[in-house]
């Protein structure tokens, strides 16, 4: 499973698809060409986080896509999910890798160089750079701008997913500096949200 294509890598995020299902609007993004998804679940009990996880893996698996869970590594081995994504407040990432064991895939979240070193000393395969843009999506964070991309992908040799703010305007901006981008609002915030995919998705891989 280590040979992955991040290219576009879904993170969900429930407040902004309003009443609409959040499996159908993933599946709809993963028609449009999302290749790796993260469950990102913020306000749920564990016992919904789970079920919604057995959705997910289902869904994933009839994709053939990698299916990360956010922040809970509990969650990921129950459900035999494909990884585990970290920030920097969470499970200190060398731990969820002995948790995880070396063949599921440990994503860690950085916004300078120095985290980025450390998350890959740690054992993270890829790092998601960010925020890249500002972005309403994710309260309390700063945008580090693409010369911190820069450094970043100048001086690691470790899979690069920049996210933060990138849309089908900016994504061009990214092109060459990270291994893929990394979206929520620009797609699961859209009405069609598989054109949108499809959309950063063609500019991206251009
Ligand atoms: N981590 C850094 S920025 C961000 C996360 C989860 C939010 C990304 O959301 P959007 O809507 O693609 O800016
Ligand atoms: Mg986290």
């Amino acid at each position: 499973m280590k040979n992955v294509d991040y290219s576009l890598y879904l993170v969900t995020d429930r407040n902004i698809i309003g009443e609409r299902d959040i499996l159908t609007c993933v599946e709809e993004a993963i028609k449009g060409g999302v290749t790796i998804v993260q469950l990102r679940e913020k306000e749920i009990s564990s016992l919904k986080f789970y079920n919604i996880a057995i959705k997910f893996k289902e869904l994933t698996n009839k994709y053939n896509i990698p299916l990360i869970i956010n922040d809970r590594v509990d969650i990921a081995l129950a459900v035999d999910a494909d990884g585990v994504h970290v920030g920097q407040e969470d499970i200190p990432a060398k731990k969820v890798r002995e948790l995880i064991g070396k063949d599921k895939i440990l994503g860690v979240s950085v916004s300078n160089i120095h985290e980025a070193y450390k998350a890959i000393e740690d054992g993270a395969d890829y790092i998601g750079v960010g925020a890249i843009f500002p972005t309403d999506t994710k309260k309390d964070i700063i945008s580090i701008g693409i010369d911190t991309l820069k450094e970043i992908n100048n001086n690691v040799n470790c899979k690069i997913i920049a996210i933060g703010g990138i849309n089908e305007n900016n994504v061009s901006k990214l092109v060459g500096l990270c291994d893929g981008v990394a979206v929520i609002s620009a797609i699961l915030g859209k009405e069609n949200i598989e054109d949108a995919a499809r959309k950063i998705k063609n500019i991206f891989n251009k």
